[in-house]
């Protein structure tokens, strides 16, 4: 009976074991995740074009490289995360439509241009190191396959997180220019990445029910404090400040108070009005109908396999 298996989820999510695929799970788990683990691919897929507009313009064919490797990555994740997503009983197709019709969000940083050489490094300090803080408790969430992605995901974004860090100190310790270059991308993305967590523990809508669930382990203001906790060492090493006046140690609290994000830009950018927002969506569009003769090529040559085996 239902209550038999409900106490059963309840028991297994109680002891810190894992939720698997075949599993009773209640729907509305089932849907908060499917929204989760969505949101998290799209965000891997369109992460790719803020950085790919660097990829011919890299400062040296070594950065190219890397460079390259990196959005590679990024496109791994998407793949691994939609299906991780597919797990729960929704399609790659679907989730990709639901992205195409603006019914499933991506992350709201990605919707930030990258002006300069120096938007790489800062994206892959500050964004991937967000990124990180965010997705090394989902290594335990209670869902089997997303906590398992998870694990090879923050491998990988340990290394972003280090090349974006050493182009900012190479910039940094550089000519006076190169140090303006980097600071000025600090400026810009700072507060953008404080608001990748989400909206502030009041008026996050989903967190109490997440955590009870332990899908998320931690709520959003305690990941952003761990961020900006984080960080601070880290810019005197790179030789940057960081743009916060109000950014000083509380020794009560044993943590740094810091100015909040711009909660009100948060919710334009994820409703779709951000700065790059259409450009985001025009080219993932543009792409998606670009590909349609792969998918039907691929379709077509799976048939005419499975027809040669029935022979
Ligand atoms: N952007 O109730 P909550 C990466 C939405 S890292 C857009 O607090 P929740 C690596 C939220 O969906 C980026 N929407 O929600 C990389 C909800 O809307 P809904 C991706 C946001 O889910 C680096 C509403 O606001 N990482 O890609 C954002 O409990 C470099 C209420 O919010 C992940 O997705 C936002 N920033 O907590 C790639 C990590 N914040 O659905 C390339 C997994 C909130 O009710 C280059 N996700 N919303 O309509 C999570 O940990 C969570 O989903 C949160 C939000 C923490 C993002």
């Amino acid at each position: 009976p239902d209550e038999d298996l409900a106490a059963y989820f309840a028991e297994v999510v109680d002891a810190e074991q894992k939720i698997e695929p075949r599993d009773w799970m209640p729907d509305a788990y089932r849907r908060t995740l499917i929204r989760q683990i969505a949101q998290h691919a799209h965000s891997e897929i369109i992460g790719m074009q803020p950085e790919g507009n660097w990829i011919s313009r890299a400062p040296s064919l070594k950065r190219k490289a890397i460079l390259l490797a990196k959005v590679q990555d990024e496109a791994g994740h998407g793949l691994y995360l939609y299906a991780a997503a597919e797990t729960l009983g929704i399609s790659r197709d679907e989730l990709v439509q639901l992205l195409l019709d603006g019914r499933q969000k991506y992350s709201s940083i990605f919707n930030y241009p990258t002006v300069s050489w120096a938007d790489v490094g800062a994206i892959g300090w500050l964004v991937d190191g967000a990124a990180i803080v965010n997705q090394v408790p989902l290594c335990r969430c209670s869902y089997g396959p997303y906590a398992r992605a998870m694990i090879r995901v923050c491998k990988e974004e340990s290394f972003h997180q280090r090349q974006g860090y050493e182009i900012l100190h190479t910039l940094a310790h550089g000519t006076p220019e190169q140090h303006a270059m980097a600071q000025d991308a600090v400026d810009r993305w700072w507060y953008p990445s404080l608001a990748m967590f989400g909206p502030p523990d009041g008026n996050s809508t989903h967190s109490a029910q997440s955590m009870a669930w332990k899908i998320k382990r931690f709520s959003n203001d305690d990941l952003r404090q761990r961020f900006v906790d984080m960080c601070v060492q880290q810019a005197e090493i790179l030789g940057v400040r960081i743009p916060d006046a109000e950014l000083r140690w509380n020794d009560e609290r044993q943590a740094y108070d810091y100015t909040q994000p711009d909660y009100d830009e948060l919710m334009r950018v994820i409703s779709g009005d951000g700065p790059c927002n259409r450009e985001r969506m025009a080219h993932r569009r543009a792409a998606h109908a670009d590909g349609q003769w792969v998918r039907e090529a691929a379709a077509a040559y799976a048939a005419k396999r499975a027809g040669q085996k029935e022979t």
